[in-house]
């Protein structure tokens, strides 16, 4: 008899609990799903996408065996042995001829599943690899790189307990991006003493909830922004004590927003000055207020300076550590891959590297060049950046210049189908998994998954295929795996613990193998085949020397060894998660890491771009009319983890919503189709007409238009592919992250 188990929604970064019957003829579908009541941060919460993941599970496009391209661009199914010894020779080839900088490493992990980030780094360390990048750096960089100059830690808001809600190019309703999004946004909009602002140039679905909705022209946020700040300056409504005991250089941000034409910077962003006023006094009289950004301002124009005025809103309202405002989280471990060598600037380009991350916008330009320094072999795990990152026929010439190709994922996606190895995993309700989107301040949550299901036969989880490249390549001193288990098994946890730091010890260069060395010793003796939890041991112990007090506040008690231990022995024992940090907000003040805790306001180069705004705003042409926001999160959109378009309840086609009277200028029918033109590209597309969407204004949404094998039958493309509109050059100049909302477009009645 089948029994609920628990595990998560992978869907999107907030991985609600859920638990799962599994059935069906072959035992291997999920048949019901429902919230996991004793998920600590969901609570039972689900939103309407998660009950369909089946369609991942028993995706249409799995691959179950390694896959070899031929000459003829066909593939072969080839066993696990020779895909690994082929896949190590050819990279150790290219290191080796080239230097292992020349490989590049894409992805480690999606909207849930972050465990093989964590072990890539052994892999890459072995070859000597040093560029990586992930979809975090064609939206979060530039906030990333705003951040650490004004409070090196990673900060997050506390909406459950704000009196304002700020939402920048954010829809929650839909996007989700903090725990139980839709009881909170409900919450707030029927209580009379909470307030919700949204700056949207769509009327979303938030903004329906919303007390003030700013909608703004498309791209201009850094017109509106800056006006908002100046407001409170020009006022004089700067709680002066507060910025003189938290604040530095907060004279020269002052004297930069002394001098923004306000009024003028509402006209360009279309905005009416008296409800400007009206948010600024909002806010003013708020006690706590918490913002969010996302991508309908980091996917645009003056993206890094509109993370950066977001930021200076947060100064200039006192929102910072306090109970309902923005404050400092523990992560337990860092997101991406991590290894010792982080370059400062890509190798061709010189184009900034934030958080270890080359701008994804960057990466075909560094490879479709005769620049001695381009790459020359990529691995790519859980990503499919040939469809997802801006200009598809540039990335598909990418990687066909490379000497080689390997993609790790549990489909033949578009990036698996130009890649020259595939190789097969386990899909996330197979295996052991986690997420390290742990963002919450106050109460932070850890949940590490297990598998409901075995995986079949002829696919690896990530860190078995880790393990065995590492391993191929001779990463790992022979002898030393032997020795360690030996250990582990006479002298125990403790014993073992000591032992793995006097081998770091002797030798730190090992410390990046870490991850392969402890799956392969401490991983056989963890139960219930927990091996690729192997590695949280590493991040348990480090959390608990960083953050005991945290630790102590969430109920483990002591320090040190023992500290770690209980953690990760609380991640292995609570298959619904398990709170592991503790703080109050007031605690943000310790915990910020600039020279003396105080925030960094001024940031010279963003200033200079403040400064420099025009009197309007770059506007679109004749010949490109309209702004195509290319992207947009909806109520059936998931990125492109479902493969299948079935899934989808409504808006099959992912239609082009555009304003009604847009539409009938252009003699479009509703429901009928279209031709959408880019510089770079063009597209059909089924119509909806939609007034939510300003005149002059269109959408599509994200994550459609995926080739997918449809019982027997060629691919079948179902959507557009938007980022076959999408140019590698549009892009912020600081960041490099792309304007997929901001993307100029012609469109045409499309001939029946
Ligand atoms: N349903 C669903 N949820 C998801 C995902 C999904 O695919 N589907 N993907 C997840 C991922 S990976 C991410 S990163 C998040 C992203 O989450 P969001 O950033 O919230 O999602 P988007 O819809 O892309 O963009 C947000 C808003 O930006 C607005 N916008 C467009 N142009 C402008 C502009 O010029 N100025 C301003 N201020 N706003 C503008 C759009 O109208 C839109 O409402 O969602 C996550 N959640
Ligand atoms: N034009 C335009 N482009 C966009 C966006 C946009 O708004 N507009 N949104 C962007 C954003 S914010 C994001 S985050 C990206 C997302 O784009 P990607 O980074 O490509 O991520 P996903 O679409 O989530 O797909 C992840 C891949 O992981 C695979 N996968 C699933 N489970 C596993 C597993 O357990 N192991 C492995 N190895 N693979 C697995 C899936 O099959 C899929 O191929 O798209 C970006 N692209
Ligand atoms: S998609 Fe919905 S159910 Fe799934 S994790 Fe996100 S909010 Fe939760
Ligand atoms: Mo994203």
């Amino acid at each position: 008899m089948s029994e609920w188990k628990p595990t998560a929604c992978i869907l999107c970064s907030i991985n609600c609990g859920i638990e799962v019957l599994t059935g069906g003829d072959d035992g291997r579908q999920l048949i019901k799903i429902r919230g996991d009541k004793a998920h600590p941060s969901s609570r039972g919460y689900l939103c309407q996408k998660a009950s369909r993941l089946n369609h991942y599970q028993n995706g249409k496009d799995r691959i179950t065996s390694p896959m070899r391209r031929q000459p003829d661009g066909s593939f072969e199914a080839i066993d696990w042995d020779t895909a690994i010894s082929k896949i190590a020779e050819k990279l150790a080839a290219v290191r080796d001829r080239h230097g292992g900088e020349k490989i590049f490493y894409y992805g480690g992990g999606g909207q849930a599943n972050h465990l093989p980030g964590a072990y890539a780094g052994s892999t890459l360390t072995a070859l000597g690899s040093i560029y990586r990048s992930s979809a975090l750096a064609q939206e979060k960089t530039g906030e990333f790189w705003v951040q650490g100059k004004m409070f090196g830690a990673p900060v997050h808001a506390c909406f459950h307990d704000a009196e304002v809600a700020f939402f920048l190019g954010k829809n929650p309703w839909q996007s989700h991006g903090f725990p139980r999004t839709r009881n909170v946004i409900n919450e707030i909009a029927k209580d009379p003493n909470r307030k919700m602002v949204v700056v949207d140039p769509v009327r979303t679905e938030t903004a329906d909830k919303a007390d003030i909705h700013l909608q703004v022209k498309p791209g201009t946020d850094a017109w509106l922004m800056s006006a908002l700040a100046a407001t409170f300056v020009q006022q004089g409504w700067v709680d002066l004590d507060w910025v003189g005991r938290h604040v530095n250089d907060f004279e020269e941000v002052a004297k930069v927003l002394q001098s923004v034409p306000v009024d003028q910077n509402c006209r360009v962003a279309g905005v009416s000055p008296e409800q400007l006023r009206q948010t600024a006094e909002l806010l003013r009289d708020a006690s706590s207020v918490s913002f969010m950004e996302d991508l309908g301002i980091q996917m645009n124009r003056h993206s890094t300076l509109v993370s950066y005025l977001n930021r200076l809103m947060w100064v200039l309202t006192g929102s910072f550590g306090k109970a309902g405002a923005m404050n400092v989280f523990n992560p337990l471990a860092p997101l991406g891959v991590q290894t010792p060598n982080r370059p400062a600037f890509s190798p061709v380009n010189k184009a900034k590297v934030i958080t270890g991350l080359v701008p994804c916008n960057v990466i075909p330009e560094e490879i479709l060049t005769d620049h001695p320094d381009r790459y020359r072999a990529m691995i790519i795990e859980s990503a499919n950046p040939v469809h997802s990152l801006a200009d598809t026929p540039a990335w598909q010439r990418a990687l066909a210049r490379l000497d080689l190709t390997v993609t790790i994922d549990v489909a033949m996606t578009e990036t698996a189908r130009h890649s020259d190895y595939v190789l097969p995993t386990a899909t996330q309700y197979e295996k052991w998994e986690c997420s390290f989107f742990n963002l919450e301040p106050e109460h932070n949550a850890f949940h590490l998954r297990q598998p409901v299901m075995e995986p079949p036969e002829g696919v690896l989880g990530e860190p078995e295929i880790h393990a065995r490249l590492v391993e191929a390549l001779g990463g790992v001193p022979t002898g030393l795996t032997d020795q360690l288990r030996e250990t582990l098994r006479s002298q125990g946890p403790a014993g073992f613990g000591m032992a793995v730091q006097g081998v770091l010890k002797e030798n730190p260069d090992l410390m990046a193998m870490l991850p392969v060395i402890l799956y392969r010793t401490l991983g056989p003796a963890l139960p219930d085949g927990a091996a690729p939890a192997a590695v949280l041991w590493a991040a348990a112990h480090q959390f608990a020397q960083r953050h005991p007090d945290s630790m102590n506040r969430a109920g483990f008690e002591g320090t040190g060894p023992v500290l770690g231990e209980q953690l990760f022995q609380a991640m292995l024992g609570n298959p619904s998660g398990v709170v592991f940090s503790v703080d109050d907000p007031e605690s943000s003040w310790q915990r910020i890491r600039t020279r003396d805790r105080k925030i960094n306001a001024a940031i010279p180069p963003l200033l200079e771009e403040l400064a420099g705004l025009e009197s309007t705003a770059a506007g679109t042409s004749e010949e490109y009319p309209f702004v195509l926001s290319a992207g947009e999160r909806r109520s059936f959109t998931a990125n492109t983890i479902y493969r299948d378009p079935q899934w989808r309840r409504k808006d099959y086609d992912g239609a082009m919503r555009i304003n009604p009277s847009d539409a009938d200028r252009l003699g479009l029918a509703d429901g009928g189709r279209a031709r959408i033109t880019t510089r770079r590209g063009s597209a059909l597309v089924a119509v909806e007409f939609n007034d939510r969407m300003q005149a002059g204004h269109v959408s599509l949404p994200n994550g459609q238009g995926l080739d997918v094998a449809m019982e027997d039958e060629q691919p079948r493309r179902v959507g557009a592919a938007l980022n076959e509109l999408t140019s590698l050059e549009d892009r912020d100049w600081l960041a490099g992250t792309p304007w997929h909302k901001w993307v100029p477009a012609r469109i045409d009645k499309a001939e029946a």
